[in-house]
């Protein structure tokens, strides 16, 4: 198997990571976003989406979409489980990937992608405004994490998971995209400073 990797693009990073924690390793394929590589021909053939990661499998078959891969490996590999473990805690996983997805690390590609020099290649047409709309949800949803972490070490309880993951690099998709977490919220921050400390965010 290969996995088509973008570099420092968050969403390659949540697969990498994950792999880490679960002490996989897989061949990695580079794929330039800088140069547009996912846009070839050759990589479209692959994902027709033109987007990292794509896992191919040694039959062929195409992964697309990174919580779908990493949820290809946990089945494969269920330790150390991080999509939970018994029904309540895999719901509970479930819903804290899904909202740090939905209302953090997709408002901070907005923000990102709408609003950086660089993006304006990949983001076509980028629209400044829809940048501008996303800055406060973003603040808003970081004060609601912040009170939920002020009873629980991790994203969606008491063991580290998916959703820690999917947030701490949303949190680090943070600088590129010129914001900040607001110093108010503490527990965020000591979160955040904790998954980071993990061997396996450096993947
Ligand atoms: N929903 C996809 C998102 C994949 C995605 O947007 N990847 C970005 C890098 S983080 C990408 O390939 N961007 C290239 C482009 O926009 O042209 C996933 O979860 O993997």
């Amino acid at each position: 198997m290969k996995l088509y990797d973008g570099g420092r693009a968050p969403n390659p990073r949540r697969v990498r990571v994950f792999l880490a924690e679960k002490g996989i390793t897989v061949p990695l394929e580079p794929v330039d976003l800088g140069a547009l590589a996912q846009k070839s021909q050759e990589f479209a053939a692959i994902n027709p989406l033109q987007r990292v990661p794509a896992l191919v499998l040694d039959d062929g078959t195409v992964l697309t979409e990174s919580i779908a891969i990493c949820r290809y490996f946990e089945a494969l590999q269920p330790n150390p489980p991080l999509f939970g473990r018994g029904a309540l805690e895999m719901a509970l996983v479930e819903m804290w990937n899904r909202r740090l997805e939905l209302h953090l690390l997709f408002p901070i590609s907005h923000v990102f992608r709408n609003s950086h020099p660089a993006m304006a290649k990949m983001e076509i047409p980028q629209v400044p405004a829809w940048a501008e709309a996303n800055k406060p949800r973003i603040e808003d949803f970081l004060r609601l994490f912040d009170r939920e972490l002020a009873n629980r070490p991790f994203a969606a309880g008491d063991q580290y998971s998916v959703a820690d993951i999917t947030g701490m690099i949303a949190i680090d998709f943070m600088k590129p995209a010129k914001l900040a977490v607001p110093e108010a919220c503490v527990h965020v921050r000591r979160w955040h400073a904790a998954v980071s400390g993990r061997p396996s965010a450096g993947a």
